[in-house]
């Protein structure tokens, strides 16, 4: 296992010194976040990044994310210029050592929640998702400031992009996946980059949007689009598991000893009937097997790179929601904990 941190470069309040005393860091997850979706990263961009992360002790090998332009995912004839600098990304990042690109094939949204900072009795916050309160919404005509949308959508934007996917259903959604993915591994690969798709959080539909990355049988044609080890997988857990029919420990077992967990996303969420609360990484926390977890990962000898993900807010940090500081590095000392545990005690 490689952990890994994520930060969001030089405007994330969270200095990369401070990363670097997270026991055990061995490489930040970033991006470049001033480029629109789609275009080319500037060689020299990449290399300004690349150079600050080193400055502090760390290596850069995973992108987290460069983002598919919604005309590949609709299937657009426009889809092959984007398709072009996709590629011209991943051979960019290859040439500067990144090893593993996380990616997602969301329509329209990314991941969904309805608050960001729910307070829990012992007074931390964090992000939930209750079911109820999207049930009967349309966000094309209820004023709905969703957190984890892209804000940037004007409401017209958004009408047109839905109006867009009434001509694509899953099925299409796969097609348009597969053609992408036929494109881009091959590149991958010459690269010497593995990449990573990120589940879909939650991992079902929203407002009659097809999401496909979602449980295991998905999972699975997922890998077989293209069967190459370059053509692998982001396990989030937290967004596997809000489904709770994803049995996560079989899972992680079954895809890191085909070798196609490239990156782990690890943290814990109370599974409710209808939607979720994220809490503390622990197991005692949530609903989700984390010990399982690490288990099935270390007797396939995992050695991907994983990450704490998100955190709640606590001992009064304010920051972006999800990533400060404090509980992710608690996330990180705790995943350190289980896994040094497990090497000692090594029952494989
Ligand atoms: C949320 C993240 C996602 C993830 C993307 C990958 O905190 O896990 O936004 O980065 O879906 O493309």
């Amino acid at each position: 296992m490689k952990l890994t941190f994520r930060w969001y470069g030089k405007g994330d309040s969270i200095p990369l010194d401070y990363v670097r005393q997270i026991p055990n860091t061995y490489s930040v997850v970033t991006a470049l976040y001033d480029v629109a979706v789609g275009e080319v990263w500037s060689r020299e961009s990449i290399a300004e990044l690349k150079a600050e992360v080193e400055k502090h002790g760390l290596k850069m090998e995973v992108i987290e994310s460069v983002p598919v332009h919604e005309d590949i995912k609709l299937g657009l004839p426009t889809r092959d210029r984007f398709i072009q600098n996709y590629c011209e990304n991943i051979r960019r990042l290859g040439e500067v050592g990144v090893k593993c690109i996380c990616y997602n094939f969301m329509p329209i949204f990314d991941w969904t929640r309805t608050q960001l900072d729910k307070r829990h009795p012992d007074g931390s916050t964090s992000l939930v998702y209750y079911g109820e309160q999207l049930e009967g919404k349309n966000p094309l005509v209820d004023d709905m400031n969703l957190p984890g949308w892209d804000a940037s959508y004007k409401r017209e934007e958004l009408q047109q992009l839905f109006a867009l996917y009434k001509n694509v259903d899953s099925e299409k959604l796969w097609e348009n996946l597969k053609y992408f993915l036929e494109r881009i591994i091959p590149v991958a690969e010459e690269s010497g980059i593995n990449m990573a798709i990120h589940p879909d959080d939650p991992p079902w539909d929203i407002f009659g949007l097809p999401r496909i990355i979602t449980n295991e049988k998905n999972l699975d044609r997922f890998l077989s689009l293209v069967d190459s080890k370059a053509n692998g997988l982001t396990f989030c857990t937290g967004s596997l598991g809000a489904d709770k029919n994803n049995d996560l420990v079989a899972m992680v077992d079954k895809y890191a000893k085909m070798g196609r967990i490239h990156f782990m996303h690890v943290r814990n969420i109370k599974v409710l009937e209808k939607g979720f609360e994220e809490c503390a990484h622990d197991q005692t926390a949530g609903s989700l097997d984390i010990l399982g977890i690490m288990q099935a990962l270390y007797k396939n000898d995992f050695d991907g790179y994983l990450r704490p993900d998100h955190g709640r807010m606590i001992w009064g940090e304010e920051g972006k929601p999800g990533y400060g500081l404090y509980d992710r590095a608690l996330g990180a000392s705790y995943i350190n904990g289980i896994w040094e545990t497990l090497v000692r005690f090594d029952k494989k």
